[in-house]
């Protein structure tokens, strides 16, 4: 077993040719954004982006926490990611797709500019799409879906990317709070090759009354589908009459670039909102610094677009930068658990980028497929969405990294854009586990919250961000109050509200910091947030549901399970059970979709509420956990709830 403790120093010769060399280059600059915050931003942005028309103010806090970083620059973030490449790179590969049957598409820079632009002109001229407009994305992993996104950026559009595995309910929800007025999705597409269908939970998304004008459909997978006259349209047929010249629409600064909506710990999902430059400007830089992808290198980041990992780096960084993308539409261990590793020998993949519990997954089931094949292309490796587990990060670095590759254990959220602490692999001495220091740039700190100093060394604190920074979340969409609320009520530093990420955090004796997971109720189910409240607003549709209370609980591959603890109306006994569970996960499935399905379902006589009603969560993790509950109870409304439902989730285990 690794220790956590053990250090895993940079390879010199990777080191040598990285974008950021040692950590003396790491201190000098972080030192110089401390010295002078705007100067180093404001450097960056002059340097990475092609700016329209420069920028006159760096940053506006005048508004905090609302801001406005490179006040009065111009620039569209599609010519960022394409135009500007064309002189140097046109034949370049933007995008390697593949398939999830095999079948690969190269996608050159020139060809991203032609079916980017066709696209854009499509949504302008035969849907009317206008700067402003909100655009909603439910596609499968296929070139078409980054193209609706950049034709979006194209004509100044804002594009809310939602998850294919989300329900229609889920659709509908996020189309109503964006008001969007198209929805661009497929026919399907193909998982374990089967044919899949999006279309149809389009078309129950929009049942009744919508906001949503026109759908367009592209067709992936040919199989049939409804069509309602007048609101569908074939993207193939509208694309095939379309100019490849479409001019770009210049944006400000801070026009926003897209709404990804994302779980929290109360109420409906957020629609997190990215603005244009910043978040342009990180996504790129991240790329150079955290991947330190070169000129002909291969990048591919297994994530879906639905997913913020899918939209920063899948698409928008790796474009920014000039690299060339993979995208992959199928399941990482179909047919067998080595097709990642015959994707990676195949396109000579450099930097693979992926979540722990792909990671867990890929070890149990094909713990030596890794040797079968060629890795000898990869440089680094990199990890996100949950904190890594030893086992899977040591067969991660022997078996997959052949021991030579630095792990980038990379911490961010849907809010930061960007990554923001982890390692740099040419510089950072690695530990398993930790996301380590800081980025360049990100003053990213562990809090104390009751002081708002920095936490003691080995002190669980909150894990904040003390001063904004350009990718940051602009606000919760169309609400202003929800922004203040989620993220700058909890901690104050010098008197100054300051971001608070939801996460527990730690300082190692070096400095670095580790991840404790999530503060709030807030679960993390294979990398992806699900919000408690959520999944129990789902549960409590079941119109024999008097009373629900969801929490997390360890899970072997996933990270956390979800567990619900149910209080029916009416209790039948054993064999009704089997039926409500039936029943629920019907209404989960609905409501949100399979990523939501409860791993646990225990039905039981009362929750443990205090006299004031409120229901002790921290009571119910610790029984889900199969541990005894040593806390005193002695105040609850009713103590002898807790020892009833521990007995209960025994019998059921
Ligand atoms: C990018 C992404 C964000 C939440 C975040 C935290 C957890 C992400 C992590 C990590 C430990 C890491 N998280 N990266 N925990 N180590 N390297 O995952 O965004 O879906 O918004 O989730 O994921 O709890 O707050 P998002």
């Amino acid at each position: 077993m690794i220790e956590k403790k053990q250090v895993f120093k940079p390879n010199k010769e990777f080191a040598k040719v990285a974008n950021i060399k040692n950590m003396c280059e790491y201190y000098e600059l972080q030192e110089s954004a401390m010295e002078d915050y705007e100067g180093f931003w404001g450097d960056a942005a002059k340097e990475k982006i092609d700016w329209i028309e420069p920028f006159t103010d760096v940053l506006d806090e005048s508004k905090a926490p609302f801001v406005k970083w490179f006040g009065g620059g111009k620039l569209n973030v599609a010519q960022q990611c394409i135009d500007r490449h064309l002189e140097t790179r046109k034949n370049k590969a933007a995008i390697i797709f593949e398939g999830d049957r095999g079948d690969i598409q190269t996608i050159t820079y020139l060809d991203l500019y032609k079916h980017v632009n066709r696209f854009a002109n499509l949504l302008k001229e035969d849907f009317d799409v206008k700067r402003g407009d909100r655009v909603i994305i439910y596609m499968p992993m296929i070139p078409e879906a980054a193209y609706a996104m950049l034709a979006c950026a194209r004509i100044g559009a804002i594009h809310s990317i939602v998850f294919g595995g989300f329900s229609s309910e889920a659709l509908r929800d996020r189309i109503e709070d964006a008001e969007a007025k198209v929805v661009i999705t497929a026919d399907g597409a193909y998982r374990k090759e089967r044919p899949y269908m999006l279309k149809p939970v389009v078309d129950e998304a929009l049942e009744g009354k919508t906001p949503v004008k026109k759908v367009l459909v592209v067709e992936r997978n040919n199989e049939d589908v409804a069509w309602v006259a007048g609101r569908d349209y074939s993207y193939n047929e509208l694309i095939k009459d379309k100019s490849s010249v479409c001019e770009a629409e210049v944006m400000d600064a801070e026009d926003p670039l897209f709404l990804l909506y994302t779980s929290g710990s109360t109420g409906k999902p957020k629609g997190v909102q990215h603005n244009s430059a910043g978040y342009i400007l990180w996504a790129q830089m991240t790329m150079e610094w955290v991947f330190d992808v070169k000129e002909n290198d291969t990048y591919w980041c297994t994530a879906d677009i639905g997913w913020i990992t899918g939209h920063t780096y899948i698409v928008y960084g790796p474009l920014a930068m000039g690299a060339t993308t993979v995208m992959f539409e199928g399941v990482i261990t179909f047919p067998d658990a080595g097709r990642p590793w015959a994707m990676v020998e195949d396109h000579r993949v450099n930097q693979f980028y992926t979540a722990p519990t792909a990671i867990r997954v890929l070890h149990k089931m094909g713990e030596d497929e890794p040797a079968k094949y060629d890795l000898s292309s990869l440089k680094v490796l990199g990890t996100v969405g949950e904190p890594i587990d030893p086992p899977a990060w040591k067969w991660y670095h022997e078996e997959v990294g052949g021991g030579r590759c630095p792990i980038v254990d990379t911490y961010w959220q849907t809010e930061t854009g960007g990554h923001m602490v982890s390692p740099l692999p040419g510089a950072t001495p690695i530990k398993p586990g930790c996301a380590t220091l800081p980025l360049p740039g990100i003053m990213a700190e562990v809090l104390d919250p009751a002081t708002g100093e920095k936490s003691e060394v080995g002190e669980t604190g909150y894990m904040c961000v003390t001063r904004p920074w350009p990718a940051q979340i602009r606000n919760v969409w169309g609400d202003e109050e929800r922004y203040i609320t989620s993220y700058y009520s909890d901690v104050k530093k010098d008197g100054r509200a300051v971001y608070f990420t939801g996460d527990g955090a730690m300082y190692d004796e070096d400095g670095y910091i580790t991840i404790t997971g999530r503060t709030d109720d807030v679960i993390n189910v294979s990398g992806h947030r699900m919000g408690t409240a959520e999944v129990e607003a789902a549960i409590k549709k079941h119109s024999n549901v008097a009373e629900v209370a969801v929490v997390g609980k360890p899970h072997p591959l996933k990270g956390e399970g979800i567990f619900a603890y149910i209080v029916l109306k009416e209790d039948e006994g054993l064999a009704d059970e089997v039926e409500e569970v039936r029943t629920i996960n019907n209404i989960i499935k609905k409501e949100i979709g399979n990523i939501a399905l409860c791993d646990d379902m225990v039905f039981v006589s009362g929750l443990p509420k205090t006299r004031s009603g409120k229901i002790m969560r921290r009571i119910l993790r610790i029984i889900a956990k199969g541990e005894v509950v040593t806390q005193d109870i002695s105040t609850l409304e009713d103590p002898s709830i807790v020892a009833t439902i521990a007995s209960k989730v025994q019998s059921c285990s």
